[in-house]
């Protein structure tokens, strides 16, 4: 077919800055007339002469306005000179798939219709991501190139007449402006099983599934984009029976739930485990890249924990028999569980700010192979997203390996390397006038060098202060210093508290308030987290003042 594209006048949005993960905002906002296209135009300008001509892959988690969403980048990525689009059928592609699809195809990047773990629906968000062509997140360079450009965009390129049928896999080609363009629809699971079967032993995994003891799982899907990736991997290949797949339909709207893995949001698999009829259960956020996982009887399993826990037992998954393990990272704010297991190896260990962005560089340069986050983000040098199925067949291979249970294998993690105890309150939509009073507040004491050494104290508990800074990361590899990454307060315990604030949101402001403190004291180690990490809890509060300031009593989710 041949056709003509043409120009639309438009004028700048304001706030179209990239936050720790892609543009978030209700959808509303981006339903504006040319608030989406304003965007698509920044993000493909940013690649600058790697544009013309260029191959992009597309997709996203499913969520309300991503039908659209594809239509529109369909049609603005032929009006500027992009020749190829890999699509994900129906526009499905969870984040760890596109960052496998960018990999495999040596694609230029691609673009993620997704706002991750926020609702959806008509009055949820909406989010739109960038990858580069490694397959990982924008780097800010980049991201601050697209708001740059969104300042002063006066108009954007589209060919409106170009419409693709993306419910069969197909290819189309087109002549738009007498260039070639073609769109490819492909099987939104195919090329990432295929990665997983290159990664993991699924003959081992499928016996642990299926054999004479077989071990019964659930997995929850929250309605998010992983439903589909459950069903052919873990049912179809794996042999898990159909009734392992839960609430994996995806959904505009999530089914109205939140599509994040945590203790409070993910209930519903908290209390299926409960009744003890599982020995594993996870569950994954709306675009597939976080994953929670439980034991029997709902035993939980920080992912600081996850995270170390696989880094103790890497040689059960062939992939790093293969590529040798190079090293481990994981975010400031993720315990440093991870940190013990890496001296033991005597493995380079690196903190990066939080985002999987930071992660790249490192993986790129051959010097990471296993990283993750306290948010339920997990993930290895396979790709470059974090990768919440990935997880899963790690722990499954685990299992599959050393035919303990998950609690088993978590309690002598413990006992060898001692224990990280790690809990994250979330304190959702306060003012963001009083949280950015605090961050201030809080940034001005650590900045004040007679705040080390001051001593706080709640019951019979005393801690130091070692060290307070406001987080800054220098990348080992390119030199990009980024600042400014979180209120960090170090005891001389080792103890941290931690302050951000996030990034992800899309109204208001979210204060994460981090606690983490060692346990190595062999009785104590079984102790409940809530319990243990009180005092600090309470001496956080008091030196944030996060209570007087925000007037909020109670956080929304205490992980
Ligand atoms: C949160 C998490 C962070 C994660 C990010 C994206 O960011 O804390 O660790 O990388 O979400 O995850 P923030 O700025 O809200 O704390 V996803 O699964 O939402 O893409
Ligand atoms: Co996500």
């Amino acid at each position: 077919m041949t056709l003509t594209s043409s120009e639309v006048e438009t004028k700048p949005f304001e706030g179209q800055k990239p936050g720790t993960s892609g543009l978030r905002k209700n959808v509303k906002v981006f339903q504006q007339g040319n608030y989406t296209e304003n965007f698509i135009q920044c993000t493909l300008d940013a690649l600058g002469e790697k544009l013309a001509g260029s191959t992009l892959v597309v997709g996203g988690d499913g969520r309300f306005f991503g039908k659209e969403a594809v239509g529109i980048i369909v049609q603005m990525a032929a009006a500027n000179g992009v020749s190829k689009l890999l699509i994900g059928q129906n526009g499905i592609l969870s984040t760890p798939a596109v960052s496998c699809v960018i990999r495999k195809y040596g694609t230029d990047g691609g673009i993620i219709l997704t706002a991750s773990h926020n609702p959806g629906g008509p009055n949820g968000d909406f989010g739109i991501k960038f990858n580069i062509a490694n397959g990982g997140p924008a780097p800010s360079g980049v991201t601050d190139k697209i708001f740059e450009l969104s300042k002063s965009i006066t108009k954007y390129k589209i060919c409106k007449d170009l419409n693709v049928d993306l419910s069969k896999l197909d290819t189309h080609d087109f002549t738009v402006d007498g260039r070639k363009f073609t769109v490819q629809v492909i099987d939104s699971v195919e090329d990432y099983c295929g990665l997983m079967k290159e990664i993991f032993d699924f003959g081992a995994i499928k016996e642990l599934l299926t054999g004479p003891s077989a071990l019964n799982i659930t997995l929850n899907a929250l309605h998010g984009v992983m439903g589909p990736y459950v069903k052919r991997i873990v049912c179809q290949e794996l042999g898990a029976p159909e009734t392992s797949a839960v609430n994996c339909v995806t959904l505009p709207d999530f089914g109205g739930g939140h599509p994040d893995p945590n203790l409070t949001y993910a209930a519903e698999l908290v209390d299926e485990m409960k009744k003890g009829n599982h020995g594993f259960g996870a569950a994954f956020d709306g675009d597939g890249d976080r994953n929670m996982i439980l034991g029997k009887n709902a035993f939980f399993i920080t992912p600081s924990d996850s995270l170390a826990v696989i880094a103790a037992n890497m040689e059960c998954i062939p992939y790093f028999k293969k590529t040798g393990v190079r090293g481990y990272a994981r975010s400031m704010p993720t315990a440093g569980a991870v940190d013990r297991v890496a001296k033991a190896l005597g493995k380079e260990i690196f903190e990066v700010p939080t985002g999987w962005k930071f992660f790249g560089n490192l993986m790129d340069a051959g010097r990471l192979s296993l990283c993750g986050e306290e948010s339920f983000g997990t993930g290895s040098d396979h790709i470059r997203e974090k990768d919440g199925l990935w997880a899963v067949l790690a722990w499954l291979s685990i299992l599959a390996n050393r035919k303990q249970s998950v609690e088993g294998i978590v309690q002598d993690h413990w006992k060898k390397f001692g224990r990280n105890v790690f809990t994250r309150y979330d304190y959702e939509e306060v003012d963001s006038a009083p949280a950015d009073k605090m961050m201030a507040k809080l940034n001005d004491l650590v900045g004040d060098p007679s705040f080390v050494g001051k001593s706080f104290s709640h019951g019979d508990k005393v801690y130091k202060v070692a060290l307070a800074d406001n987080f800054e990361y220098t990348d080992p590899i390119d030199g990009s210093v980024t600042k400014k990454q979180g209120i960090r307060i170090v005891f001389e315990d080792g103890s941290r508290i931690v302050f951000r604030l996030s990034g992800t949101g899309s109204s208001g402001a979210t204060i994460r308030m981090y606690i983490d403190s060692y346990e190595s004291d062999q009785a104590k180690l079984n102790g409940d987290a809530q319990e243990m990490l009180k005092p600090l809890v309470e001496i956080a509060l008091q030196i944030s003042q996060l209570r007087e300031l925000t007037g909020r009593e109670k956080p929304t989710v205490i992980t």
